[in-house]
């Protein structure tokens, strides 16, 4: 992967600048310095290796060399978009489920931020934003997916199973396949962010729909069955009481409950 490369390759897409790093602390901080300085919509921050890779809350995120895809994108939201910002999580984990889709794959998405598949973590999404005042004026969405088998971390260090696309599909894919499917779907479903179709979408593909899953957040536990998604993006559980409970997004984790 280079700068030309990606260029030529990405050439029928809309996109802003790209920048490509061999090695980086995180896309995500770059993508965030580079929107305040600036950066057209739709630029594009990718490395090969990322050193200081992030999750939510400072947890880590692994990305060795040669392996996997670590990418940021930068999004100038349009008025129209703004009062739906809490949505892009799901938009940048549709487009992941949508290119995996493509390759024969059966992804979900684990809300808020995480794509499984066969109950493993492939993929993760962090999405920042840079702020003027009390305006946002860009949004990051950070994504990694893991693409090799060498891009998983050890079993030791994971708080969830991972696995890559290389483990699912038994061959190895080439990565800038995967960015560019992922790139075009995000691109396409954008223009419905604010619709009903787009929290349908949303909805059908989120793990443990109409199961019962158990909610860690901030010293809380909740039992309940998992029915659906809010217009926010809130997670709307039924629990053990029969009561319609709201989980936003924050310091949550979501497991399946047997
Ligand atoms: C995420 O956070 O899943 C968001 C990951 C976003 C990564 C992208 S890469 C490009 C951009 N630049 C960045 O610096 N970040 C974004 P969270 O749900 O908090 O999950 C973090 C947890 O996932 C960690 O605590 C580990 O247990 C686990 N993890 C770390 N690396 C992993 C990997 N490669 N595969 C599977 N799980 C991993």
């Amino acid at each position: 992967m280079n700068e030309s490369s990606l260029n030529e390759l990405f050439s029928t897409l809309p996109l802003g600048d790209i920048r490509y790093f061999d090695s980086i602390g995180s896309t995500n901080d770059e993508a965030l310095a580079w929107a305040n300085k600036g950066a057209h919509d739709l630029s594009l921050i990718i490395a090969d290796e990322q050193t200081m890779g992030r999750g939510r809350l400072g947890r880590p995120w692994f990305t060795p060399p040669g392996t996997a895809l670590a990418f940021s994108l930068i999004l100038r939201p349009t008025a129209d978009e703004k009062p739906h910002l809490s949505r892009l999580v799901g938009l940048a984990a549709l487009a992941i489920t949508e290119s995996l889709q493509k390759m024969g794959l059966s992804p979900q998405i684990k809300w808020p931020n995480d794509v499984l598949l066969n109950q493993r973590k492939v993929a993760g999404v962090l999405i920042e934003l840079a702020w003027s005042g009390e305006d946002v004026v860009c949004v990051v969405i950070g994504i990694g997916v893991n693409i090799l088998k060498g891009a998983v971390p050890s079993t030791d260090i994971l708080r969830f199973p991972g696995t890559s696309l290389e483990d699912m599909l038994g061959y190895p894919v080439e990565r800038e396949n995967v960015l560019r499917d992922i790139l075009s779907a995000l691109i396409a479903l954008r223009p419905q962010l604010s619709t009903d179709e787009f929290m349908n979408k949303w909805e059908e593909t989120l793990a443990y729909h109409g199961k019962q899953v158990k909610v860690d957040m901030a010293g809380q536990t909740l039992v309940g069955l998992l029915e659906g998604i809010i217009p926010d993006g809130s997670l709307r559980l039924r629990d053990e009481h029969g009561n319609s409970v709201t989980v936003q997004f924050g310091d949550v984790r979501l497991r399946p409950y047997a």
